[in-house]
């Protein structure tokens, strides 16, 4: 099952108590204070991890505790530290706090770690408070309490170039022709139910990674069809392909086009200032009159269009060149635009 958000409750493990305790051994006379620190409680962080595709885990398992410090005690021992607890959760997860919505953390890389909860402090043992006038200090101080909260984690899959379309536009046809990916294929709407990535690997164009996600359907942004939550899983792509169907005299590709924009735009305008170009689908099938609507609506959108078949492989090594060619330019734009954004 692909779960990709989550709610868990995180409380970190308080701080052991300080002891009071006294030096007691025959022939020493007022020994003096020994009473030893508590240990600090465990903290609680999350780290992500490849070995995970899902936020799964977190569904079934919602409430996370560290462990306590150990208590002080006599003869100056100092309680344990608890032990610190490590969440681990898919690359891409956001972590918000639920209370304030403030993201807390993103993780995109291997083993990047985001403390969440903070154990607390070991209190200090009566040994700390002795004083010339305050020889037999009857204080010690208790633990502080662990940090608590409620965190929502969303994992956004983190890909270069999302595919999107109307159901059964080829969709993940395409990824599987130019990917190793291996996702379902049928000749029914809504056949992806949840976003598949792969990896595109094709000499010297490759090394970019693609996220086929379920089909958009008008009013897909008010929750028709499998509605736009997935669409999450394309806002961190440099770049969209609209895979449009331009076979056949029933299709009409400038209305799945355009149909898909504005699902786009409702679920978040920026989401059109991506660089897109479109790929033209099934052209093994008769084609020219869709082909040829699709190519003047691209061309007054400045998109560019490449027309493939996913069945055949027809056009596939040009898409995955145009695709290539588009992300080294967005890589530039990104870059120009950071540049133009420190020098002001
Ligand atoms: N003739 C022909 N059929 C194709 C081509 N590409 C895909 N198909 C067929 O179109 C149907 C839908 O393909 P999918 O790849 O499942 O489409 P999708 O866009 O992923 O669909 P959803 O996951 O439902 O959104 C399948 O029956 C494919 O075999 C093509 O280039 N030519
Ligand atoms: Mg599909």
């Amino acid at each position: 099952m692909f779960v990709d958000t989550a709610r868990i409750v995180v409380q970190a493990g308080g701080g052991g108590r300080g002891c009071v305790s006294f030096r007691r051994e025959k022939h020493v006379p007022r020994g003096g204070p020994n009473g030893g620190d508590g240990g600090d409680g465990g903290s609680i962080s999350i780290e992500a991890s490849r070995s995970y595709q899902t936020l799964i885990d977190q569904r079934y398992q919602q409430l996370y505790r560290a462990e306590r410090g150990e208590h002080g005690r006599g003869k100056q021992q100092h309680g344990a530290a608890g032990r610190d607890l490590v969440i681990k959760v898919p690359l891409g997860t956001v972590i918000r706090d639920a209370d304030t919505g403030e993201i807390l953390a993103d993780l995109t890389e291997e083993g990047q770690r985001a403390l969440v909860a903070k154990g607390g402090k070991g209190g200090r043992g009566n040994a700390h408070f002795a004083t010339p006038t305050r020889q037999a200090p009857r204080i010690a101080e208790p633990g502080t309490p662990g940090e608590g909260r409620t965190i929502l984690l969303e994992l956004k899959l983190i890909a270069d170039v999302g595919l999107v379309g109307l159901p059964n536009a080829g969709k993940s046809s395409l990824l599987a022709a130019f990917s190793a990916a291996r996702p379902k294929i049928a000749a029914y709407p809504f056949t992806t139910l949840t976003p598949n990535l792969g990896v595109v690997d094709i000499p010297p164009f490759g090394g970019f990674v693609v996220a086929d996600i379920p089909g958009l359907i008008e009013g897909a942004a008010a929750g028709a069809g499998l509605g736009i939550r997935f669409l999450r899983h394309i806002e961190r792509t440099r770049l969209l392909v609209h895979v449009v169907d331009v076979s056949g005299p029933g299709g009409d590709p400038v209305a799945s086009l355009t149909t898909v924009e504005q699902e786009l735009a409702a679920y978040d305008p920026l989401l059109l200032r991506l660089p897109r170009i479109a790929a033209g689908n099934k052209i093994d099938l008769p084609h020219a009159e869709g082909l040829s609507r699709l190519q003047s609506l691209c061309a007054s959108r400045g998109i560019r269009l490449v027309p493939v078949s996913a069945l055949t492989g027809e056009g596939i090594p040009a898409l995955v060149e145009e695709i290539a060619t588009a992300l080294r330019a967005a890589q530039r734009t990104s870059r120009d635009l950071a540049q133009s954004l420190a020098s002001r």
